[in-house]
């Protein structure tokens, strides 16, 4: 056998990139946080350089495996559109010219104008903005309410908070990821409108794993994904008719008597009332309205009531971005209390949620963040347009930010300190990008030069998670605390350290923020006891164990946390702020049905955002090796709309809404229903969102309705021409 001393064996352990002495390449135990699972990696890092990557074998959350993006972490990592240096805006705004400054010039800036913005208009007209990166909000909206502006604010205000509030209104707990679905002991998974195997690789596979175990897999939605594949039923709706579905499903369980009537007694509200709704949606009229047989209605209404426990799984966005879509959310959810799988094992199980992961560690978050009550503060924004948001969210909600930067009501907003910031993530993006460059002073915090960031006056360049000390916990309570696995790229940063030494300049009196990221993430999972040293002294991550669990059955000892300790099939915070109280099923606002005058000419009910493996909002496309595994925007068809209107695979089309067109090819397919058209959002030169008003929201949530309106579809003109 060779030894792997000599020189030759060497050069071929270097170059099959094997850990150890001989090749100098060092394993750093780190995360990937492209998506929010946060799959445990190996990073294989020589001289400094992050050289290969592995899924961490024996990993709790990912065992070994990772998905395309996170396999593809080195060209996110050093991508040439990395920011490397803090930069201030040396042309006319949005133009993209600036200059290297340093942190310190930059820092002060900062501070300065914001501090000013204070005395002139008061704290509320700076707005402290998180995109999709989730770790250091709660850091954030502490300097945001220290700072006194109640204006913190987040990605999530199109996200999963929606679907929180549709669990919040029904029980009185946000539901948190996937509506707490308990699906490694579930016997049935009623997996409604959500595709884990492209969106959150990792619990795709323990959907599988599932089914290996004989668990029953119901899917709802309109596309053939892979949960649809191996589903024993699959109801594939209309976009946006959720709600019909789900009170007519409720309609045969209680007409069947396969309802939890103990439950049902003893801790809801609103019941008749509820059963009564219910009643208009007979599958026969659902069938009408969601286009699903009326037949798999009843069938899988029986499966999921007599299978015991049975757990919905529910998406962060999918079921709310509709214009009824809280409604449609609560229909859904209400689902769980009727069978009685509500809080108990195997079923649908509140723990308390946390940007850390919901592992239902105990922990004082909120305190954290809000130090200083809304009494104290001005409106937020939103408050006056979306007041159940504002009743029960404590944020302002993103979507109301643009139009009162542009109109000044109810009082002026001047400055935007934002992380990650993508206008595209808005409907009607243009609007976003105006009000972005109305303001006085916008400050991006990023890791790429952005369409967005060239809107900014000063950009200050962040690092990635791979570069950074990072706390995760999984669901099974394995903790970990990063090891910094290669050194930042250029300058940059990590964002908690940004925001503390913005904290040191506008909020100095801060002294928990002044003790620095660990003393903070004691402070709040203080009451799970949490060290960061323990963590530090276990680089792989350590199962934190001797921590209560969550109880099931929360209610039993002091109700539900509703108004009525009940319960609420009938949403008393809904009646109060004058919303209809059941989850009563309305029309996306345009629809073939809503509008039939629109549908003539737009027939074609127009969805987006249906996630791709390797592609995650505005962010991948820059990433070659995912962006070759599709080079060029497209929209799903139907073989069935294609042939009628003379379209053939991959040809250019124009795809248009009442409010534009775009240029995209055509992905012939079966994926999509007939009658569907499927386009994902913010591809470089061809988004979807700006095919969407910007008013094109739920009043409830004030989320846009992204998933269901119309649209048309024909050859382009342009056959020849490039790629948007
Ligand atoms: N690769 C990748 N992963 C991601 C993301 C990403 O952009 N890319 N984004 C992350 C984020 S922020 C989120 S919120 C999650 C979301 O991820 P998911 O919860 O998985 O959401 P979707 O991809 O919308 O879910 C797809 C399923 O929803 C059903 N569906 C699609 N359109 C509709 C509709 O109009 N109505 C109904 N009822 N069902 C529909 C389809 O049948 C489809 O199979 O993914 C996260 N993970
Ligand atoms: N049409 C349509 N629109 C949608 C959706 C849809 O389904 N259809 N989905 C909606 C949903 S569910 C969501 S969650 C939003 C996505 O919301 P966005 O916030 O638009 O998500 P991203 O583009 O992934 O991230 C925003 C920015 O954050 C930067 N970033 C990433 N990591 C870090 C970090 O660690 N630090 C800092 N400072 N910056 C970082 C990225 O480079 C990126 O430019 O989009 C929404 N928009
Ligand atoms: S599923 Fe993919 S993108 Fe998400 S954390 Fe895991 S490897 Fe990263
Ligand atoms: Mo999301």
């Amino acid at each position: 056998m060779t030894s792997p001393t000599r020189p030759d064996a060497r050069a071929a352990l270097a170059a099959a990139k094997i850990p150890g002495p001989d090749t100098g390449i060092v394993i750093r135990k780190t995360l990937c946080s492209i998506c929010e699972y946060k799959c445990l990696v190996d990073a294989h890092v020589k001289d400094g350089r992050l050289i290969k990557v592995e899924g961490s074998r024996g990993s709790p959350i990912n065992d070994g495996t990772l998905c395309s993006k996170g396999a593809a972490s080195r060209q996110w990592v050093y991508n040439p559109d990395r920011l490397q240096t803090p930069l201030l805006r040396t042309g006319e705004r949005g133009e993209g010219r600036f200059r290297p400054i340093s942190w310190d010039e930059a820092l002060d800036r900062i501070a300065e104008r914001l501090a000013g913005f204070k005395a002139e208009s008061g704290p509320e007209s700076v707005v402290f903005f998180a995109g999709y990166p989730k770790v250091m909000r709660p850091f954030l909206k502490r300097l945001t309410h220290g700072f006194g502006s109640p204006n913190y604010c987040t990605e999530s205000s199109t996200c999963f908070v929606g679907a929180n509030m549709g669990g919040y209104l029904n029980y009185g707990y946000m539901l948190g990821q996937q509506g707490g679905a308990e699906i490694d002991t579930t016997r049935c998974i009623l997996n409604w409108s959500t595709n884990h195997f492209y969106s959150q690789a990792p619990l795709g596979n323990r959907t599988f794993d599932a089914l290996d175990r004989g668990t029953k897999l119901i899917d709802v939605g309109p596309m053939l994904s892979p949960p649809a594949e191996r589903a024993d039923i699959h109801l594939r709706l209309r976009p946006g008719t959720c709600g019909a579905l789900a009170l007519s499903m409720a309609h045969v369980i209680i007409e069947e008597n396969l309802h939890d009537r103990a439950f049902v007694e003893n801790w809801t509200h609103g019941f008749d009332d509820y059963r009564e709704y219910a009643s208009k949606f007979p599958p026969a009229v659902a069938e009408q309205i969601t286009g699903v047989p009326k037949e798999k209605i009843v069938a899988a209404a029986r499966l999921y009531a007599t299978t015991k426990p049975a757990a919905i799984v529910t998406s962060a966005c999918t079921t709310i971005h509709h214009t009824n879509g809280v409604q449609n959310h609560r229909a859904i959810t209400a689902l769980i209390g009727l069978t009685g799988n509500f809080d108990r094992p195997g079923g649908n199980h509140p723990v308390p949620t946390s940007y850390y992961r919901p592992s239902g560690l105990a922990h004082r978050e909120h305190a954290f963040e809000q130090v200083k009550p809304w009494s104290e503060m001005a409106p937020r924004v939103g408050q006056d347009r979306f007041p159940v948001w504002s009743r029960i969210i404590p944020q302002a909600q993103a979507m109301a930010l643009p139009e009162q930067i542009l109109t000044g009501k109810p009082y002026p907003i001047r400055s935007v300190l934002a992380f990650g910031l993508n206008h595209r993530m808005w409907p009607a993006p243009e609007v976003t990008k105006q009000a972005l460059l109305a303001l006085d002073f916008f400050v991006d915090v990023e890791l790429f030069m952005t369409e967005t960031a060239k809107f900014a006056d000063i950009v200050l360049p962040a690092c990635s998670t791979l570069e950074r000390n990072e706390f995760s916990i999984s669901p099974s309570r394995h903790a970990i605390w990063t090891e910094q696995a290669v050194p930042p790229v250029g300058q940059s940063r990590p964002d908690i350290d940004i925001i503390l030494d913005l904290a040191k300049r506008l909020v100095p009196e801060d002294e928990l923020l002044a003790q620095g990221h660990a003393a903070c993430l004691e402070w709040i999972f203080q009451p799970a006891g949490l060290s960061i040293a323990e963590l530090a002294a276990h680089p792989g991550g350590m199962v934190l164990e001797g921590r209560p669990a969550t109880p099931y059955e929360k209610y039993k000892k002091n109700g539900f946390p509703t108004p009525t300790k009940k319960m609420e099939f009938s949403s008393t915070i809904l009646a109060e702020l004058g919303f209809d109280a059941l989850p009563v099923y309305r029309e996306p606002l345009q629809s073939p049905v809503a509008t039939p005058e629109l549908a003539k000419e737009y027939p074609l009910v127009f969805t987006t955002g249906t996630r791709l493996p390797m592609f995650i909002h505005a962010r991948t496309f820059r990433v070659p090796w995912l962006r070759k595994l599709h080079p060029e925007p497209t929209a799903d068809i139907n073989p069935v709309d294609a042939g009628a209107r003379g379209i053939t695979h991959m040809q250019w089309v124009e795809v248009s809404t009442p409010r534009g067109a775009l240029r995209v090819r055509a992905n012939v397919t079966e994926y999509v229903p007939p009658g569907v058209v499927n386009m994902i959002h913010g591809y470089p030169g061809a988004d979807a969102n700006e095919l969407i008003d910007p008013d094109y929201l739920d009043p409830v949530s004030g989320h846009p309705g992204y998933k269901s309106l119309l649209c048309e579809v024909w050859p382009h003109p342009d056959q020849e021409g490039a790629a948007p």
